[in-house]
């Protein structure tokens, strides 16, 4: 996976980083350990920081996971671009509804950057296939139950509700919001096809742990 290439997805624990809930271990050791501890993807998302320290934290991140995960970016198209022009092994954006619109990012990113876009709702899938396949890679999808880490969440989706999005599209839907590793079964029978935590792995003692608790009931 190193280097710029679009490599797919990556079923599995989805990690989203919050600088805060990090807290003085910071984002690039709790990531490590949580990549050690098994997760797959990494997302880096920065609400609040400048262009300039998102930039860094991303170039140090994906250097300190290597070939071991798959890295993106969070709603920054121009942060994603600027890391790979500085040589960093990273792998793609996700976007929400209000961000740039699927189409132009895909022309932005090129035809080898993985795009993720969060959608919750039938008229999301409407306005979603109504785009040239290949636009979008794979769905965050949630919230599953409430969470503080996104106080502005849209009403949860719960596992049933999950389950009917994730039948009405043949993309990968990545479950997130408010998810413990006591979820992750009935989402992946529900057809999830990764689980995205935030405070979960961010906020844990121990991310490499917390993060193995969840590739166990994954793998199970
Ligand atoms: N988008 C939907 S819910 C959410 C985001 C970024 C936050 C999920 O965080 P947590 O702590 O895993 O509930
Ligand atoms: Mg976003």
């Amino acid at each position: 996976m190193t280097g710029a290439g679009r490599t797919g997805f990556t079923a599995g624990i989805y990690l989203i980083t919050d600088d805060q809930l990090c807290g003085e271990r910071g984002v690039v050791e709790t990531v490590s350990a949580a990549v050690a501890g098994g997760v797959r993807m990494v997302q880096i998302r920065e609400k609040t920081a400048s262009a300039a320290r998102f930039y860094d934290l991303v170039m140090r991140t994906a250097d300190a996971v290597g070939d071991r995960a798959t890295v993106l970016v969070d709603d920054r198209v121009d942060v994603f671009l600027a890391a790979r022009a500085g040589g960093a092994a990273v792998h793609g954006v996700h976007i929400g509804q209000s961000d740039l619109p699927a189409p132009q990012v895909r022309a932005i990113v090129g035809q080898d950057a993985l795009i993720g876009l969060s959608a919750n709702t039938a008229a999301h899938l409407a306005q979603l296939h109504a785009l040239p396949s290949g636009t979008v890679d794979y769905l965050g999808v949630g919230v599953i139950r409430p969470t503080s880490t996104k106080p502005d969440h849209p009403a949860p989706l719960g596992i049933q509700g999950f389950a009917a999005i994730a039948a009405a599209t043949l993309l990968p839907c990545v479950a997130i919001g408010g998810i413990t590793p006591a979820d992750v079964r009935a989402l992946r029978c529900a057809g999830a096809a990764g689980i995205a935590v935030i405070s979960a792995i961010c906020a844990a003692e121990n991310p490499a742990r917390s993060a193995k608790e969840f590739l166990k009931e994954w793998t199970q």
